[in-house]
């Protein structure tokens, strides 16, 4: 732990961590526009459940402007952040406090709810002004939901099941309870020289399907392999990260690996990250796919519906494994 001052008056115990030493250079990368690269999704999503994707189509231009946008809203004064701080659900800006269970980060950012409608009001000052905030957002949204697709359709496509929307098809789903998450992880100078790194978002899976990760070009972000050992991603700001998450695990009956992820503070650059996670609809069953219940084999895992599943992880702290229960 590391006891910081945060404001005048508060000192708050950040988590640390021993820091790997390398970074991976094995990251799967899946060039959208190479068949011969999209056959190695599958091997990715089970060895992984983590891969780079190039050639996605979403213009750079695209992703730094909601970047620059996000860098303007984390620069206000604290009081103007705070004005839109989330309560008492999950939306809004929040501070270093990860959920409701006493989980804590380097971190600040903004989480906000994605409707079958586009964005065109709120309460948020980080939308307030200029408004061509607002199309900068719901044109990410829109490129990135289609990014998502494709991606979901290709892995159908390649473990061979019907229809190839099987899993595209619940975050279009027009009641999807999918979202977009802005993080901010400003340099932190007083790990300059330490042998440990100060943890930005500590280690969880994502329980949606499928998280969709750009970043700017500060690493900080960390995997960790089958062995249990974390390595460090290189950062690359013109491609996506993506994880597969405790949803698909389930719905490939674990033949997909939900992977364990987490963020370091750097100690001289500030890391911004923006993250879609598709999920489904609050309504919707999730079970293994009976087509990927191997012969002779068991479903791993019992039928239970979203918003069961979502409940359930609010109660839990962030490293807790999520799907012991089911
Ligand atoms: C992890 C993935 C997403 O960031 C998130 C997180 C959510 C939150 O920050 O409110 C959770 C976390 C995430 C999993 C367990 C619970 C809920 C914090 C937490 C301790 C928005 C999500 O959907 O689940």
């Amino acid at each position: 732990m590391v006891v910081l001052a945060h404001g005048e008056l508060e000192q708050i115990s950040l988590p640390v961590v021993h820091k790997p030493t390398n970074f991976f250079s094995d990251v799967p990368v899946i060039d959208l526009s190479d068949p011969e690269s999209k056959a190695r999704l599958i091997g990715a999503c089970e060895e992984l459940g983590f891969f780079k994707v190039t050639n996605h189509g979403i213009p750079m231009e695209l992703m730094a402007k909601l970047e620059d946008e996000a860098l303007r809203f984390f620069s206000l004064p604290q009081v103007e952040k705070e004005l839109s701080a989330s309560s008492p659900g999950p939306f809004g800006y929040g501070s270093k406090k990860i959920g409701g269970n006493g989980d804590l980060g380097w971190v600040e950012y903004i989480l906000l709810e994605i409707t079958s409608k586009p964005i065109s009001h709120s309460s948020l000052s980080f939308l307030k002004e200029p408004s061509a905030s607002f199309s900068v957002l719901n044109e990410y949204i829109t490129a990135v939901r289609k990014l998502a697709c494709e991606v979901l359709e290709l892995m159908a496509e390649s473990l061979k099941i019907q229809p190839k929307n099987v899993f595209s098809k619940l975050v279009t789903d027009s009641e999807s309870d999918s979202m977009l998450r802005l993080n901010h992880y400003p340099p932190c100078p007083h790990l300059q020289g330490l042998d440990c790194g100060l943890t930005g978002f500590g280690e969880h899976t994502d329980p949606q399907i499928i998280s969709l990760l750009r970043s700017n070009n500060t690493s900080g972000l960390e995997i960790s392999l089958r062995d249990g050992s974390w390595v460090s991603v290189p950062p690359d700001q013109s491609s996506f990260f993506i994880n597969v998450g405790d949803s698909l695990q389930v719905l490939t009956n674990g033949r997909f690996r939900s992977v364990k992820h987490r963020v370091l503070a750097n100690s001289a650059q500030s890391r911004v990250s923006m993250i879609y996670f598709g999920g489904p609809s609050p309504r919707e069953r999730l079970a293994p796919l009976p087509l990927l219940i191997e012969e002779g084999k068991q479903s791993l895992y019992r039928e239970f519906t979203w918003c069961e599943y979502k409940r359930s992880a609010y109660k839990t702290r962030l490293s807790d494994n999520r799907l012991g229960q089911f």
